[in-house]
């Protein structure tokens, strides 16, 4: 059948003179590509996936790989930070060989498919949504020349250049007929596929998505891709995959990367009751809104291997929670974090600063908030406007803001709060984070943390080394 080789292109380092950070920043595989790649390979073809991240691949670097490779098809994911490089990698493709097909999908896709497939002439077809249903057809429709019009989810170009976008596909409703993502095709896992340094107790890690979608219509949030209807893997699924996980690579901590694993308590109890009756040695942590958990699903989830549960707290303004349609109290955020810290569950808490409507009093009372509350970890982002996220429209229209994509990371302030200077945001920003980080409970206990496990260690060094080198202006 022929080749195809998917690629999580470059992301730019768009906050200059922060290369640094890669050492100790999130460094997992897109679950997505493992899963196309799955998909590709059921159906006959010869699989490849290229990190490019993990490699440390400039665009260029990554296009003449894929020359040298000489695929049939190209499948690269897009984020809206990775666009741009992905642009370049499509089009020293296209100059040098032409025949090579370039199919384009991912969460940018779905929220902003129509406008980048008119920007970028070189990516040839888009999927929007879920996509292994989708790859399946329109690999059997290009191969066998069909015409592209009757696949749901795509954007394609017409015979007279036109881009043409099919009706929005229909959910996949049975997770488990999915195939198991394919680890094996990552030439170095699960050694080189670490979460951030401290999000994990022990290694090696790897991560899943045992759910899609999430009913809440959080303003700042991209749902674009998975839509509001949830849809689960069996228990007995999840289990099955833990297990092929230890047993073929090893692997000692899962995190679950679903936007909401603990949606429904049943089912979270009826896994947590499988992994307590079949124990495997395993850890594992997963995300929860502070009002879908239970006091007797955390006991559970805690005697069934859970560490840590990451909630969206996002600020401590019961004003700015609802003007951001959070649908949550901090009352309610301070009882659940209290509940988890209680179990003996790890708690990470993810914040943002800079929405719209921010002011100096509710920057108060967030950190107020995160003084009172017994976190573990706090994440707090600076507000990013993502395309597909409801709160875009609201600022932007359907306005392309093409200048900013590359610094959509949740590192910058590409908006700036009315009444703030960036300059202003940024102090409080950096007030927060440190006024947690540096208290002595936390510092004594990332200290254990790094003693303890050497690969903390080990990172840690490395991204000290690489900050010295940096005002050094040496690349390490
Ligand atoms: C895990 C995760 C991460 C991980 C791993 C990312 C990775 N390597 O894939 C980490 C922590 C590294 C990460 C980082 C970031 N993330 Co993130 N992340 C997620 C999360 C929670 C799950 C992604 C996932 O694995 N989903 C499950 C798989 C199965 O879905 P998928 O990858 O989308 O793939 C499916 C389809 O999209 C499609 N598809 C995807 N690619 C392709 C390609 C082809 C050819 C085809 C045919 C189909 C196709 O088919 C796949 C299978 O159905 C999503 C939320 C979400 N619900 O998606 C946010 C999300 C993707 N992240 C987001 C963002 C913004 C970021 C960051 C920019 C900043 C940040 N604050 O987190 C960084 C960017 C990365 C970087 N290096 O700078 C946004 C993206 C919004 C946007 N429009 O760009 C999301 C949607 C969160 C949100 N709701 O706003 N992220
Ligand atoms: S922020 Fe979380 S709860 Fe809100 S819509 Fe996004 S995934 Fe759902």
């Amino acid at each position: 059948m022929g080749k195809i080789i998917f690629v999580n292109p470059p992301y730019t380092q768009a906050t200059e003179g922060t290369d640094f950070l890669r050492h100790i920043t999130n460094r997992s595989p897109s679950i997505g590509l493992l899963l196309l790649a799955a998909k590709a390979r059921e159906i006959g073809y010869e699989t490849e996936i290229i990190e490019s991240d993990l490699e440390n691949y400039s665009p260029e670097e990554v296009a003449h790989i894929l020359l040298e490779k000489k695929p049939k098809f190209i499948g690269i994911t897009l984020f809206t930070v990775g666009v741009f490089n992905a642009g370049i990698i499509a089009q020293i493709i296209k100059k040098r060989a032409p025949e090579i097909i370039i199919l384009v999908g991912g969460p940018h896709m779905s929220s902003m498919g129509y406008e980048t497939m008119d920007r970028f002439s070189d990516f040839d077809v888009a999927v929007i949504n879920e996509g292994e249903l989708i790859l399946e057809k329109l690999l059997y429709s290009i191969e066998n020349k069909k015409s592209l019009e009757n696949i749901d989810g795509i954007i394609y170009r017409d015979k007279d250049s036109s881009i043409r976008r099919t009706q929005r596909p229909k959910d996949i409703e049975d997770l488990d007929s999915l195939p198991m993502p394919a680890w094996d095709l990552l030439p170095k896992f699960p050694e080189a596929y670490l979460p951030a340094i401290y999000d994990y107790p022990r290694a090696p890690v790897a991560t899943y998505s045992a759910s899609r979608g999430c009913p809440f219509l959080c303003e700042f949030c991209d749902t674009s891709t998975f839509g509001a209807k949830i849809r689960y893997n069996s228990p007995q699924r999840v289990y099955d995959i833990m297990k092929h996980l230890s047993e073929t690579y090893g692997i000692k901590h899962l995190q679950f990367i679903d936007d909401l694993f603990v949606a429904h308590n049943q089912r979270v109890q009826d896994f947590s009751k499988l992994l307590i009756k079949n124990p495997i040695d395993m850890t594992w942590s997963c995300t929860a809104r502070v009002n879908t958990v239970k006091p007797s699903t955390l006991a559970l989830m805690k005697q069934a291997g859970c560490w840590e549960i990451s909630f969206g707290l996002e600020s401590g303004s019961d004003w700015l929670l609802d003007e951001m349609k959070k649908s949550q109290k901090v009352e309610t955020a301070i009882q659940a974090v209290k509940w988890t810290h209680e179990v003996g569950i790890r708690v990470k808490g993810l914040l943002m600063l800079g929405y719209p409507g921010e002011t100096q009093e509710t920057i108060n009372e967030t950190k107020e908030f995160v003084k009172n509350i017994p976190l573990t970890t706090m994440n707090l982002s600076k507000f990013t406007p993502y395309p597909g996220s409801p709160i875009y429209r609201k600022l932007y229209g359907a306005s392309i803001i093409e200048s900013d994509w590359e610094r959509l990371n949740g590192m910058n302030f590409v908006y700036k709060a009315e009444g703030f200077t960036e300059e202003e945001l940024d102090k409080e920003y950096q007030e927060i984070l440190t006024g947690f980080y540096k208290r002595p409970q936390i510092l004594w206990y990332y200290t254990k943390m790094s003693l303890c496990n050497l690969t903390h260690l080990k990172r840690l060094l490395r991204f000290g080394l690489a900050i010295l080198a940096t005002k050094f202006n040496k690349k390490i």
